[in-house]
């Protein structure tokens, strides 16, 4: 009995600073109603799709930064989103800024959820690479200010039982480190979804804008293949506050082939039908790991400093 996903992307256009959550939660039931009407089982949200993606901008006050963080998932304002779930039978990803009272202290993370199809939230993880800068840098023409606002993960690369399969996630940046696919390929992972916000112009090295829609799909398709496995990734798309982000939110097979995408730079829904077993053929031949990855080997690389000099 083939195991079967079917996986809707559900970009996301612009979500303006001063839009409030109950019209986003809005737009997202929108997308998981049209979602139910064609036979989907999951939906994928973007990462922080529950607001405007704040970190483009220097703000002095916590208090200010603290208003686009969520305190608890779900609140009176997004429970609307995970009733729907309940009551269509469709679960969801979804991508927020939490603010958790952890150890004693108050945490801010750039975080995604696992939510299945009873609505109930079936895993957690916290992005582990952030990118960007910590102080204000006016040279650019925005802000990239997550690791001013964010603490690094502290859950890892989990792997979730869920859906019928084996299903992990990751956030937008960490879409680009092999790592974040190897580390849930050797937990077996089945299907990586991820949810991102990205600029077409990176103010370190605008050389590279022009093929911002080419790395974004090669880092997936990489990852895919690499590791025989889905890879979902959704955008927030469009021109948000004055900044152009890419959408080019598509659904890789583990082949490595793109199977479905947006083609907007709006509210959009892509579909595919995901057989798991699909990546069985590459687990169990180029990418068998028990018999041809050389973990010993790759140590003895790792510990090396810097390249052998000339004899
Ligand atoms: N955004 C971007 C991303 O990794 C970025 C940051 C933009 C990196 C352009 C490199 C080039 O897609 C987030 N939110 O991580």
């Amino acid at each position: 009995m083939p195991r079967i996903i079917t996986v809707g992307a559900a970009q996301l256009g612009p979500i303006a600073r001063d839009e409030g959550r109950p019209a986003v939660v809005a737009r997202l039931t929108r997308l998981l109603e049209q979602a139910a009407g064609h036979g989907c089982d999951l939906v994928v949200f973007p990462e922080l799709a529950l607001t405007t993606f704040f970190p483009r901008w220097y703000m002095a006050e916590q208090a200010e930064v603290d208003r686009f963080f969520e305190r608890e998932m779900p609140g009176p304002e997004t429970r609307p989103l995970f009733e729907a779930a309940r009551r269509l039978g469709v679960g969801f990803y979804l991508g927020y800024a939490e603010l958790a009272e952890e150890d004693g202290r108050t945490r801010r993370f750039n975080t995604s959820i696992l939510v299945d199809k009873q609505g109930a939230i079936a895993g957690k993880y916290r992005k582990i690479h952030l990118p960007g800068h910590d102080e204000h840098e006016p040279w650019r023409r925005f802000q990239h200010l997550e690791k001013r606002y964010f603490e690094t993960g502290n859950l890892g690369f989990p792997v979730f039982r869920a859906f019928g399969g084996h299903i992990g996630m990751a956030i937008c940046n960490d879409r680009r480190w092999p790592e974040t696919y190897r580390v849930m390929g050797l937990q077996d992972v089945e299907m990586v979804l991820i949810g991102y916000n990205t600029p077409v112009h990176n103010p370190p090295a605008p050389e590279h804008d022009d093929l911002s829609h080419f790395h974004n799909q090669l880092v997936m398709q990489s990852g895919a293949y690499q590791n025989g496995t889905w890879v979902v990734g959704v955008a927030k798309a469009g021109l948000e506050e004055g900044v152009e982000q890419i959408g080019n939110s598509i659904i890789v097979a583990p082949s490595g082939e793109i199977v479905g995408r947006c083609t907007t730079l709006g509210d959009e829904l892509a579909i595919a039908r995901c057989d798991l077993d699909l990546g069985l053929s590459y687990k169990r031949s180029v990418f068998n790991f028990a018999r041809h990855r050389e973990p010993d080997a790759y140590r003895l690389i790792v510990e090396r400093k810097g390249a052998i000099p000339p004899s």
